[in-house]
């Protein structure tokens, strides 16, 4: 089984420790070939860095279509680019909000999210309505932690997201927490240990939940609107002629 797993900002740091925790999670046969874009933003903290990020995740997707994984996951919690990224491939395309919001709906009957600065906490929101999760999710807190400041997680920053999520858990009277970027997925397992209940990192959730529907057999419908994207020119956009 051969998965993409796609960082959509343009950390290197953060795309080898992203790729280092969903290697922890795969099965032994299961090849990940962990990307980056290669242009965009270095991290993705708001509405306009995900539009630009975006793009990025399509570029990845269209290159890796020379090899075809089994599955593609989207690695940053605002899952930019998902459904364009459902238009190139018909392997599973998975965003790690998504992922995470599904497992921890099934582990609690409320979910609260940690995420990263305050002004992010409006993409997540967007999410928990875009895919239904309104009954499940019980808040979201922005710690107001950058985003590269998890590429080396200081002790500061760990208690900082402790101390968000202990007080998550007991204003939202919530049973689980999604950890709400990408960065945080070296953290999950501690965090876990520390809170006494489940932590959920949305990479790992999207390995799992790939290799299982890959397992199934199962792919991307491509009868409506995620058939691939009509042919035409696009002007000064070097290589995304289909
Ligand atoms: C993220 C993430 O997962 N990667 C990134 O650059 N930004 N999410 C977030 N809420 O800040």
């Amino acid at each position: 089984m051969k998965l993409l797993l796609v960082n959509p900002n343009t950390s290197v740091e953060m795309t080898t420790s992203i790729g280092q925790a969903a290697e922890r999670v795969a099965a032994p046969d299961t090849m990940i070939q962990t990307v980056c874009p290669s242009f965009g933003p270095r991290s993705i903290e708001g509405h306009y860095d995900e539009v630009v990020a975006a793009a990025g995740v399509t570029e990845q997707v269209r290159k890796a279509q020379t090899w075809g994984p089994d599955g593609v996951i989207i690695a940053c919690f605002g899952d930019p680019g998902l459904d364009a990224a459902r238009e190139l491939t018909d392997a599973p395309v998975l965003g790690i909000a998504e992922a995470a919001f599904h497992a921890a709906s099934m582990l609690a009957t409320g979910f609260s999210v940690i995420t990263t600065m305050k002004r992010t906490c409006i993409i997540a929101q967007h999410l928990v309505h875009r895919y239904g999760f309104e009954r499940h999710c019980r808040g979201i807190h922005g710690t107001d932690i950058p985003v590269l400041a998890l590429e080396q997680c200081s002790g500061e920053t760990f208690e900082t997201m402790i101390a968000s999520a202990k007080e998550a858990l007991y204003k939202d009277r919530s049973g689980a927490i999604v950890l709400g970027c990408a960065g945080m997925a070296t953290v999950c397992e501690v965090m876990q240990d520390r809170l006494g209940v489940p932590v959920i990192d949305g990479v790992a959730a999207a390995v799992k939940f790939s290799e299982g529907l890959a397992a199934l057999g199962l792919k991307t419908d491509k009868s409506g609107d995620y058939a691939e994207p009509l042919p035409k020119e696009y002007v000064n956009w070097p290589g995304f002629e289909k």
